[in-house]
């Protein structure tokens, strides 16, 4: 027979719960002490050296708090990460396209389902086939935050995989991914931006890699029937609203200010498969987005249909889009904060190409595409990612050189016009090859030109030496000063792509999760039809022929069931609730020698399925520290022996 805390103790599951408050305050006060401490020693180290003034502004003492969320991609480790600036202190990871040790995302019932609900059918199937229920990577480089009228609105994140043609989103009220989608008809979705106003509205996804439409085997190496695809999809519902084909690879992509266009880089003119072919020609191009036109196609049935979306040809000298050539194998593409200007980083070229939204219009009507082009500085070797300070003034990272370069808008253009003046007003050193970068507020109407990261690809020799394999160099970069300077370097593990910095008066996370969340929404149906109350668990296991359903909550520092009995061969389904509702208590569920650890927030609930097919005494055990009797947090599976 299970022991049972209620019965066992006698007491309410209210009674528990309180108890686990005063331990949870006294283990509280234990820290505040702690953080007492912790203050004396920032104050000492403050007055120590009064010379920082405001170069040492970035310098936080502990207990102080950053003034940004900073939103960090993470390449090909797959996951969001949330770091603060300017103290460039990790305060976070979001699982996302990865499997994740710690949280069970990739394992838990609620993660798989996002994970896998909107995957095309042919992948399941191929999944399936190769004995995997879902992709264990991702290629994550562009997190990018949904915003009303041209600023941040703090309600979602979204992020691209490049590796496995993905589009997830993640919830700012939980830092937690929500939904995962499979972009169909496209390969490798890189360049992601949402729409800035009036909100968002669309989210933009590039389809990097070109490949016949349908890609069903019928078509290989024939490269000229190859094409790229540009999605638009509905940040609200993530459904696909349209895609536009288009000719060369696309890269990079940003919206305007008036929710009439969207802009892609676009290299690869020459249609070609090799890296001789693909930068044969002096020329590539940006490709502008006629959003109403799109629409109003997407109306009148102008379109073919590839898997349930609508796809219009949006090839050279169609009324959709208009090709904008620019130097051979453009890369970023920033929207500034101007709301009139998009610059083309030139990669290949040491130029930026600068285009001016209000001339697209007549760019539609006829006029010659260049017509667009309003400046074109020459910066330095291998521009590829462009911020902004709100002041004017654009921030330029140079790969080759190593370095940023500042330069002025107004100059610039002054410049192209025919004036004698250099745009450029600062240098700056970042080490080394940097690809990205970002200013706070940078990609916002609110741009506030404080501070600036700049994501190197190489740290070399600025940290002790961990092998063949080095982190990435973060410089902090104060773009306050008129000469940008380098204030931190901060090493991040493969292969952050980009960052976002959002003031964090705009985000505003929660401590507790609702219990009607709808993350845990088939726990909740399952436990209904089962006749259980999530938060009140059951105590014994409910068996439907050989599926069996274990309910037990769990409130610091017991689990309430100490113990169940399962058959092998039982697909059993574990439901655990974390009833505890103070900030800070996440529960975990680890179940020894089967592969199985989650995470279970405060109020939330999680679940996992899996065959009991070891028969003995399992242990389970809570893995995330909650208190002082964390270690005793834990209870006994009984795994009965098929009886022969
Ligand atoms: S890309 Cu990586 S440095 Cu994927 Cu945004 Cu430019
Ligand atoms: Cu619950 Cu540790």
């Amino acid at each position: 027979m299970t022991e049972h805390p209620k019965k066992r103790n006698g007491i309410s599951r209210r009674t528990l719960l309180e108890r686990a408050t005063t331990t949870t305050a006294l283990a509280a006060g234990a820290v505040a002490a702690g953080g007492g401490t912790a203050a004396l020693v920032g104050t000492s180290v403050m007055t120590a050296t009064p010379a920082q003034g405001a170069e040492g502004k970035h310098l936080l003492a502990p207990g102080e708090l950053d003034e940004y969320y900073g939103f960090w991609s993470s390449g090909q480790a797959g996951e969001l990460r949330i770091l603060g600036v300017p103290s460039m202190r990790e305060l976070m990871r979001v699982p996302v396209f990865n499997r994740c040790s710690a949280t069970g995302w990739g394992q838990t019932n609620e993660s798989l389902k996002i994970l896998t609900e909107n995957l095309l059918p042919e992948t399941k199937a191929f999944l399936a086939a190769s004995g995997q229920k879902n992709y264990q990577n991702g290629d994550l480089h562009h997190p990018h935050m949904s915003f009303t009228d041209g600023t941040y609105d703090g309600r979602y994140l979204f992020m691209n995989d490049k590796a496995n043609t993905r589009v997830a989103r993640v919830r700012c009220d939980v830092m937690k991914c929500d939904k995962v989608i499979e972009i169909p008809n496209a390969s490798d979705i890189h360049g992601l931006r949402p729409q800035k106003f009036p909100r968002t509205g669309y989210v933009f996804a590039n389809g990097e890699h070109r490949i016949p439409l349908p890609n069903d085997g019928m078509i290989l190496d024939d490269p000229e029937k190859y094409v790229a695809i540009f999605t638009a999809m509905d940040g609200d519902t993530m459904e696909i609203a349209w895609q536009v084909i288009v000719d060369g690879n696309l890269d990079n992509c940003d919206a305007d200010y008036q929710g009439k266009y969207a802009v892609s880089t676009c290299y690869n003119s020459e249609g070609g498969v090799t890296v001789a072919e693909m930068t044969e020609n002096e020329t590539d191009w940006a490709v502008i987005f006629n959003l109403k036109r799109i629409e109003e196609g997407v109306k009148a049935g102008d379109y073919t249909e590839h898997q349930g979306v609508p796809v219009l040809d949006g090839r050279k000298g169609s009324k959709y889009t208009a090709y904008v050539p620019v130097a051979n194998s453009p890369h970023g593409c920033n929207t500034a904060p101007d709301g009139k200007h998009i610059v083309i980083n030139g990669k290949l070229s040491p130029t930026v190409t600068v285009l001016d939204v209000t001339k697209f219009e007549a760019v539609f009507d006829g006029a010659e595409p260049r017509s667009c082009v309003v400046a074109e500085p020459e910066l330095g070797l291998g521009p590829l990612h462009t911020a902004f300070d709100g002041k004017g003034n654009c921030y330029t990272t140079l790969f080759l050189d190593s370095q940023m370069a500042k330069w002025n808008m107004d100059l610039a253009l002054r410049k192209f016009a025919g004036e004698d003046v250099d745009p450029i007003l600062a240098k700056t050193d970042v080490h080394y090859q940097p690809g990205h970068n970002h200013s706070t507020m940078g990609e916002t109407k609110d741009a506030d030109g404080k501070w600036l990261i700049s994501l190197n690809k190489f740290s070399k020799d600025r940290y002790i030496n961990v092998g063949p394999l080095k982190p990435e160099n973060e410089q902090l970069i104060d773009i306050s000063l008129d000469q940008p300077k380098v204030v931190h370097d901060g090493p991040t593990f493969a292969e952050p792509h980009d960052c976002i910095l959002v003031h964090r008066s705009l985000v505003n996370p929660a401590s507790i999760w609702e219990r009607d969340d709808p993350m845990w929404e088939e726990a909740r149906k399952q436990a209904a039809a089962d006749g259980v109350d999530l938060e009140e668990g059951a105590d014994e296991p409910i068996r439907d022929g050989n599926k069996v359903r274990v309910y037990m909550y769990s409130v610091a520092p017991e689990f309430s069931l100490s113990s169940f009995t399962v058959k092998q061969g039982d697909e059993v389904t574990i439901y655990v609730t974390n009833i505890d509702d103070v900030d800070d208590l996440t529960h975990g569920f680890s179940l020894g020698n089967h592969g199985i650890a989650f995470e279970i927030g405060p109020q939330a609930t999680a679940s996992v399925t899996f065959t009991a097919d070891r028969p003995g005494v399992h242990w389970y055990y809570c893995q995330w520290f909650c208190h002082a009797l964390h270690m005793e947090m834990r209870g006994r599976m009984f795994v009965e022996p098929r009886s022969s």
